[in-house]
């Protein structure tokens, strides 16, 4: 990492990895070993108009071109490994350590309150490992003592009532995969280019399986007025006092669960331990963590966390509130800003694409800045307020290139240009920023932050 906090992504120092991550790993293993009729085939695919195979002939080496690596037994080959782990948690190989969430450099005045960012640029699929989620919080975590936590709920319910861990966990559950995006994700690049790397211009997202109650069945537990409550209050026990209103609507839906589980294990204490809020769809500061209270009422509570911070500038200076929704959006991961393509040739682009109102339908990736779209292989399963992860091929000739991906939902919307994007919000917004991101990949084969219509 350098000292601007880039973290240079992966392509730049670990070609043999790169192929390892495309999967080509054995099909270079083959051609190593001699399998001479496995390239010519290669060539023979490409000719007839398929980009992968030639590029796999030009990125793998053969025997013949003397890498001797192969051929030698290293020690782990001939000698005997570790034990068993039997007790302890498994970590991921050393030679992952760069793999890791961030701060932005001067982003924040404390670390208490402030964000790590997830490495985007090197995950595959659409999990985020729980170690690796990235992290909000406006006044520190907490690992809070289970057996002491308690969820309260009152307001217009027939009985109020407390549950401790036990009594919740003891309830019918669901595990259901969602996304979780703070709606300051990309905010830094509403007036201009700020960030370097998709870590930090896109890396306040993650996704998860999610385990818990859905919060109508607490509801109902309760009495709750289901008719005239048309708002609930979510709030956290840590001492930021985070309170947000929830529509009922979506509580009624059955979305919204109570969670303690994240990725088959109970959620991390930055991610909330051992309870917080699920919200699919909606911005992450709804997602209160630590959650210890919710209150059913008549109308929007109004509080702090939704009249001052969490609004959206608008062009003729008036703000917007209540803007939850996390519209459709997607990036390109790879190629992505800080990362070096080795050589011309193939490369698989690859990204992420989400919708806070669905699935997504489509993902068209260009180029050349734009002007000509391809539409993208989207990667299954293909989930309800879900990443998506899609793919498309390229051969890159070596000259300058402005890569770009732009996603559509099932609702038809699709994800806006900056040109479009700031005739509506202007540039002085925070949240909510969905524009497509350029990455313009230079000759050198180094790939830059870039802004385009
Ligand atoms: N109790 C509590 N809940 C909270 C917050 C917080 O500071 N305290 N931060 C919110 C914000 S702004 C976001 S984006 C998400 C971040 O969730 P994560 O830290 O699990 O990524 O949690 C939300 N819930
Ligand atoms: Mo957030």
């Amino acid at each position: 990492m350098d000292k601007q906090g880039i973290e240079p992504g992966r392509l730049r120092k670990a070609p043999e990895n790169f192929l390892d991550r495309a999967g080509l790993a054995s099909v270079v293993q083959e051609a190593r070993n001699g399998r001479r009729d496995f390239i010519r085939g290669a060539f023979a695919a490409a000719a007839a108009g398929a980009a992968a195979p030639l590029a796999l002939a030009q990125g793998a080496s053969t025997v013949q071109d003397g890498d001797p690596a192969i051929l030698q037994l290293p020690e782990h080959s001939t000698g005997l490994g570790q034990p068993v782990v039997t007790d302890g948690y498994g970590k991921p190989s050393r030679y992952e350590r760069n793999v890791q969430r961030r701060q932005s450099p001067g982003l924040t005045q404390t670390a208490q309150a402030s964000v790590s960012f997830a490495p985007l640029q090197s995950l595959f699929g659409i999990v985020t490992p729980s170690g690796l989620h990235f992290e909000r919080h406006h006044q520190g975590w907490w690992d809070v003592d289970p057996s002491r936590h308690r969820l309260m709920l009152n307001g217009m319910v027939k009985q109020a009532k407390v549950f401790t861990m036990d009594e919740l966990m003891r309830l019918p559950s669901v595990s259901r995969f969602h996304f979780i995006e703070c709606g300051a994700n990309t905010g830094m690049e509403w007036g201009n280019v700020a960030v370097p790397t998709c870590q930090y211009s896109h890396g306040m997202l993650s996704c998860s399986e999610f385990t818990g109650v859905p919060l109508i069945t607490l509801l109902e537990m309760a009495g709750a007025d289901l008719q005239r409550g048309q708002f609930v209050l979510a709030e956290g026990a840590d001492g930021s006092s985070m309170t947000r209103t929830i529509p009922m609507d979506m509580v009624r839906s059955g979305a919204v669960l109570v969670a303690y589980g994240q990725n088959g294990e109970m959620l991390r204490p930055e991610n909330g331990y051992p309870l917080r809020l699920v919200v699919p769809g909606v911005q992450g500061v709804s997602w209160v963590k630590y959650l210890r209270r919710i209150e059913v009422g008549d109308q929007p509570w109004g509080a702090k966390d939704e009249a001052v911070h969490y609004i959206d500038l608008m062009p003729d200076g008036q703000h917007r509130q209540y803007t939850s929704i996390q519209e459709c959006k997607s990036v390109v991961t790879t190629p992505s800003g800080g990362q070096v393509l080795l050589d011309k040739g193939f490369y698989s682009i690859t990204g992420l694409a989400w919708s806070g109102r669905g699935k997504v339908k489509r993902v068209d990736v260009s180029v050349d800045g734009g002007r000509n779209w391809r539409t993208a292989r989207l990667q299954g399963p293909v989930m309800d307020r879900c990443l998506t992860r899609f793919d498309i091929d390229w051969v890159w000739d070596g000259k300058p290139a402005i890569v770009q991906s732009r996603a559509m939902d099932e609702t038809g919307y699709v994800q806006p240009g900056y040109r479009q994007l700031r005739a509506v919000r202007g540039t002085r917004s925070i949240y909510h920023n969905n524009a497509v991101q350029s990455w313009l990949v230079q000759e050198s084969g180094e790939v830059k932050n870039v802004q385009t219509a």
